[in-house]
């Protein structure tokens, strides 16, 4: 009996076009079926006579089946935030990460405002269509978030702190333990450090002054938040995920975050690091956010959760108050622009795959269109991803899954 994937639709409808690795136009490199790479002088190996008939091993075109997620097979798995809505259309963007990605974290439906928009109701049909769905596909699950300031219905802060305790407790145990054995991590905690540095007022170090944090009165929360978490599943990865951790700035009142965690005997695995990038990131930067954790903590890991770079390095007025922001690029990006993007991932990516402490690496979207940046700050075309809105792999793809790929 013929199994009839995914992938194996994916080849069909894109034909290799797509999809195809053939525009690289790098250095005389080519990659076997196997994702390894036949560099320097090396003629590129003929076509295979007949298209593949099932998913594993593959090619469409010159597209290896899975290039991506094999090329960092022996370091980490390759992930991106994918919605319940793509999964269901299997759209082009669900259909490339079941081609090239081996994680998928749930866009939004596993966040408090999805599973719990009422008191004692709890949702969970829009998270188990995706989880289920990137279960079957052999894909991993990142659980985000069981708490994001963003995404809390208000009833979770109502009552004394006692209250609000029992309630986030209760919520994290239902949580974690209806998806225990298939959310294999969480990020506990999203964005607790304070010193947005769009918004600096809120520096008054290191935990950002939310709702939670002033309905409780202080960052207790976040040693409750994981303390149930690790009750409710003790063989999920549990992460405090962060944005901006590439600065400086952010990144030490992060740590003295997790310093003081550690100290109270919280039970956390990894941290998490968004990396939503601009063009002129420094990937040393980022990298320094890895090593400060590997240095200062033995036995932590960490994630990649959230790239992506934007094309648009706004003022802090037009995150602010949505003026001064940069004029929008237009459909088509200049190359030097891309050029900068992939060379930008590709430090990233080789810094990454030296650190054993990394053990999981995300993207947040597949194509240029799925992404957040395309309306933030303003609605404006914006190129943060590995593919673009058609579902073709970018320079900044090649530059990550072929070292001798010539940006
Ligand atoms: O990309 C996500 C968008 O589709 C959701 O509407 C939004 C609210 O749930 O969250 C976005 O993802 C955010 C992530 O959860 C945390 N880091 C910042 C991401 C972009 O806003």
């Amino acid at each position: 009996m013929v199994d009839f994937t995914a992938r194996d639709r994916l080849r069909l409808l894109l034909g290799g076009s797509a999809l195809a690795l053939g525009a690289c136009g790098g250095g005389g490199s080519s990659q076997t079926a196997s994702g390894v790479f036949q560099g320097g002088g090396n003629p590129p190996p003929p076509p295979p006579p007949t298209p593949p008939t099932n998913g594993s091993g593959g090619t469409t075109g010159e597209l290896t089946t899975g290039l991506l997620r094999d090329t960092f097979r022996n370091n980490f798995t390759v992930g991106t935030a994918l919605s319940n809505q793509r999964v269901s259309a299997m759209d082009p963007s669900a259909e490339l990460a079941l081609d090239q990605f081996s994680s998928i974290t749930p866009e939004w439906e596993l966040k408090p405002d999805v599973i719990q928009p009422t008191p004692g109701v709890f949702n969970f049909s829009e998270g188990d269509r995706v989880v289920d769905w990137a279960l079957e596909n052999g894909m991993e699950v990142r659980g985000h978030a069981l708490v994001w300031h963003e995404s809390m219905p208000e009833h979770f802060y109502q009552g004394t702190p006692t209250d609000i305790r029992l309630r986030l407790e209760e919520y994290i145990s239902t949580v974690v333990d209806y998806f225990r054995g298939r959310v294999t991590a969480w990020d506990v905690v999203n964005e607790v450090t304070s010193a947005d540095i769009y918004r600096g007022s809120d520096g008054i170090g290191p935990d950002r002054r939310s709702e939670m944090y002033n309905a409780v009165g202080s960052a207790d929360y976040i040693d409750w938040a994981f303390r149930a978490a690790r009750a409710a599943d003790p063989d999920a990865l549990l992460f405090i995920s962060e944005y901006d951790t590439e600065t400086e700035f952010k990144r030490n009142w992060l740590m003295e975050i997790v310093r003081r965690l550690n100290q109270r005997g919280v039970p956390i695995d990894g941290v998490g690091h968004q990396f939503h990038f601009f063009l002129d990131t420094d990937p040393a930067q980022a990298l320094a956010a890895i090593d400060a954790v590997d240095n200062e903590f033995l036995g932590l890991i960490n994630h990649a959760t959230e790239i992506d770079v934007s094309f648009y390095r706004d003022p802090g007025e037009c995150w602010q108050q949505r003026t001064n922001c940069l004029a929008d690029l237009g459909p088509n990006p200049p190359d030097d622009m891309l050029a900068q993007q992939a060379q930008l991932l590709r430090t990233l990516f080789e810094g990454l795959a030296l650190r054993s402490s990394v053990e999981s690496v995300s993207f947040w979207g597949v194509r240029d269109g799925d992404s957040w940046l395309n309306s933030s700050p303003i609605e404006r075309f914006n190129y943060p991803l590995l593919f673009d809105r058609e579902g073709q792999a970018k320079p900044v793809f090649h530059a990550i899954t072929d070292p001798n790929y010539v940006i």
